[in-house]
């Protein structure tokens, strides 16, 4: 089979890399390269820059309804084609189709339905002072921004970050991750197709230090928005520190799942099993450090292990499959290490711990058993540092307060779930734990109108309605004085 040639998208056309440099794309489910990308440089980011700033002045100033229009076409165009697009990212990731099809693909579209509603409804503040004056805010466009995106949601988080910065005005130049490039690429077809001028986004591929940070450092870069590791985050902040970029970023986690013994039992099981093994655990919001009422531990465990080890584990490509490959060989090497070092702490396993050996065409995959281990305490690594695949602890506790000391000892801060029938406790819980987002009796539901991001290492600043909204343009207030 040959392979697939993947290519930069800069003013509405398809380049080659200007240095010829390329990258293998692996398909993870099979070990396989499938696709070479571009591994881009400064040279193609001036040439993006270049035409980014030359679509600026139309852009910015195309009424909201055109904007609109062009996005909703755009939603439009991945719903009709999710079928091949969910192939796509199921192929290039190793996540089960289903799964693709049914949240990635579905909320790709979703996301970007979202913002060209929101940019016809966009409004902003006016402060009368009595008698004297009258203040309004303008939300401008920013001018260029850098939207800088993972491989665990390739699509789905690509466009939760584009989708805003074009709703307001910005041209852009996006960098998909180099792991998982392939949806990022054909969603630049479908950009022309729907009529997209030349130049407002224009799509790089690379690496982090071959394009990444250069496109953090440009100096005609307004803004970055950033989801991926906490280490790159600290990394960008200290890239952009000198050019006080604006900066959006949405880091890793190390999430608590607290279940108390008054809990919906056998649906928190289902629920708690799909927030730490969903899309393999790589999921930045998946509940990986599992806090149960000691008075149903063992109960629990012995539920959750049993329903855990009923996931369909096989091949991405067919619909049955509940639970897929991981990304990458390194990110499935780091994950064995952490078991390794779960056991070496002292950490028993209730199930899983090994690689999986799938017979046929993934005989040769990166497959990781859904793996549950019990017996560590919250002070060791792996409690403290993000795993980010199959792999989740259970640790116990007596009450509430020892349930809050427990999910608060971390030094990330992005998600939470409760999970009790006791309402008044869940609030109370809510407000005191230090996470960005809380979930009570329910796990990923969303809203595109909330606050999205986390606190301390998870992360600054937020996305989604109208905070990304704020985020991609610059306030500015207008004091006019009346004359008497
Ligand atoms: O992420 P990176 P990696 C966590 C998870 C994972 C770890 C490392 O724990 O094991 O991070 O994963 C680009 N300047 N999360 O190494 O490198 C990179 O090319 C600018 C959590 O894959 O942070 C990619 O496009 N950009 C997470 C993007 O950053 C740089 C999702 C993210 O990759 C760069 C993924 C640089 N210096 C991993 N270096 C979440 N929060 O959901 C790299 N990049």
């Amino acid at each position: 089979m040959s392979l697939i040639r993947i290519q930069n998208y800069i003013n509405g056309e398809w380049l080659d890399p200007i240095d010829g440099q390329y990258l293998d794309d692996f398909e993870p489910a099979t070990g396989q390269v499938y696709a070479t990308i571009p591994n881009s440089n400064e040279k193609d980011l001036d040439l993006a820059v270049k035409a980014a700033q030359q679509a600026f002045p139309s852009w910015s100033n195309t009424p909201a309804e055109q904007k609109a229009k062009i996005l909703n076409k755009l939603a439009d165009l991945i719903e009709q084609n999710q079928d091949e697009l969910a192939e796509a990212e199921a192929r290039d990731n190793g996540k089960p189709i289903t799964l693709a099809k049914n949240v990635d693909i579905y909320r790709a579209a979703a996301n970007i339905r979202f913002f060209a509603q929101a940019c016809t409804q966009f409004s902003s503040e006016s402060h009368a002072m009595e008698n004297t004056a009258i203040n309004y805010t303008l939300r401008q466009p920013l001018g260029v921004v850098a939207c800088i995106s993972p491989w665990n949601l390739p699509l789905y988080l690509f466009t939760w970050k584009i989708a805003p910065a074009l709703a307001t005005g910005n041209c852009v130049i996006a960098k998909p991750s180099e792991v998982t490039p392939m949806t990022a690429y054909l969603l630049s077809k479908l950009c022309s197709q729907a009529g997209l001028p030349r130049g407002v986004l224009n799509i790089l591929h690379g690496t982090g230090p071959s394009i990444g940070a250069p496109l953090t450092e440009h100096p005609d870069i307004k803004a970055v928005s950033f989801t991926g590791g906490s280490n790159t985050g600290t990394l960008i902040k200290q890239a952009t520190a000198k050019q006080h970029k604006k900066l959006s970023l949405e880091l890793g986690g190390k999430n608590p799942t607290v279940v108390f013994a008054d809990c919906d039992f056998d649906r928190t099981v289902k629920e708690v099993a799909r927030s730490a093994f969903a899309n393999q655990g790589q999921i930045c919001l998946c509940g990986s450090r599992i806090l149960i009422e000691e008075s149903i531990y063992d109960r629990f465990a012995t539920a959750l292990r049993n329903e855990v080890e009923q996931l369909i584990i096989g091949d991405p490509l067919e619909e049955t499959t509940q639970f897929g490959a991981l990304v990458s060989k390194p990110h499935m090497d780091k994950v064995l290490s952490y078991i390794e070092l779960a056991k070496r702490e002292g950490g028993t396993l209730l199930t899983g711990g090994e690689q999986l050996k799938i017979k046929g065409r993934c005989a040769d995959g990166y497959f990781v058993q859904p793996t549950i281990i019990s017996g560590l305490n919250n002070q060791c690594r792996a409690n403290q540092e993000e795993i980010f695949g199959p792999v989740c602890t259970l640790q116990s506790f007596t009450n509430e307060k020892e349930a809050l000391q427990l999910a608060n000892d971390s030094e990330y801060g992005l998600a939470c779930s409760i999970w009790s029938q006791d309402i008044s406790r869940c609030h109370r819980l809510a407000q005191q734990i230090e996470t960005g987002i809380v979930w009570i009796n329910c796990w990923l539901l969303r809203d595109l109108r909330t606050p999205f991001g986390g606190m301390k290492a998870s992360g600054s600043g937020r996305e989604g309605g109208l905070e990304a909204m704020r985020f991609f343009t610059e306030p500015k207030n207008v004091c006019v004085q009346f004359k008497h």
